[in-house]
């Protein structure tokens, strides 16, 4: 179960924010922060405690908090952002996580090697890491030697289709994942009971489990009732703004 969330309020300068989708158009500051109010809320439908940092204009993606840390139940682990626009954006969250995580406890990706959040899915004490564009073998390896040390294990999923792991493949506890594109047929998943989400639906494979409930984004309804029939109860959340940006539910938020 979580307990805490961490969000970032979104800056204005958002709007420049790194995207493979320009057709989409910018994203609406203020829809956006409505969103946003709206995300939180539905959060703390689900029990969970959330603090809500400033906005920060230097960095356009710093909503998209979950890239910059990886929060285990035994430690944090500061990460290194491999998109040069966002690097250094680490550093704002570390006073933050150090309320909630001992200094012995809370750990660094250093140096040459670089890893998202968005790329670390959390399977109980395991941990899946995409070896992506953003993520490389160094932020792997460093990642998984930090693991390591807190008897928590880590492996290497190979990629190529999604920007981070995450934007692919959810982790619904249960052993239950939604898959999408390439990870439908991925070996590292064959032990998982999959939902299968669709090509033209495959945003909505960002959802989130918050504590038995899942946030799915508006507008997928064959992937609501699909988790629905899994036994879930879904809050559905818009996330429009943020999808202009390469972003959904996950990428909001870190949840520990
Ligand atoms: C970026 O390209 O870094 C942002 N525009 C989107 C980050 C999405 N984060 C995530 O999937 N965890």
């Amino acid at each position: 179960m979580f307990k805490n969330v961490i969000v970032r309020k979104p800056s204005k300068n958002m709007v420049e924010g790194i995207t493979s989708a320009p057709e989409l158009g910018k994203p609406d500051y203020k829809l956006a922060l409505k969103q946003h109010e709206d995300y939180i809320n539905a959060l703390k439908s689900c029990g969970v405690e959330v603090t809500k940092l400033e906005e920060d204009d230097r960095y356009p993606d710093s909503c998209f908090v979950e890239d910059v840390a990886v929060l285990t139940r035994k430690c944090a682990i500061i990460t290194n952002p491999g998109a040069l626009s966002r690097k250094g954006e680490e550093k704002e969250i570390i006073e933050t996580i150090k309320k909630f995580y001992k200094e012995d406890k809370i750990e660094y990706i250093k140096g040459s090697a670089t890893l998202e959040g968005g790329d670390v899915m959390m399977v109980g004490d395991h941990f899946y890491v995409g070896l992506s564009d953003r993520t490389n073998k160094e932020g792997i390896n460093q990642f998984i030697s930090i693991l390591k040390k807190y008897g928590l294990t880590g492996s290497a999923v190979e990629m190529k289709e999604f920007l981070h792991l995450k934007t692919g493949v959810a982790y619904l506890e249960n052993n239950n994942m939604l898959v999408s594109g390439e990870f439908v047929d991925h070996p590292d998943f064959k032990k998982y009971n999959k939902i299968v989400i669709d090509e033209e639906d495959q945003y909505s494979a960002n959802s989130i489990w918050v504590n038995d409930k899942v946030l799915v984004p508006k507008g997928y309804e064959k992937t609501k009732k699909a988790i629905e029939n899994a036994g879930y109860e879904v809050i559905v959340v818009d996330t429009s703004e943020y999808r202009k940006l390469d972003g959904g539910l996950s990428c909001l938020s870190l949840r520990f």
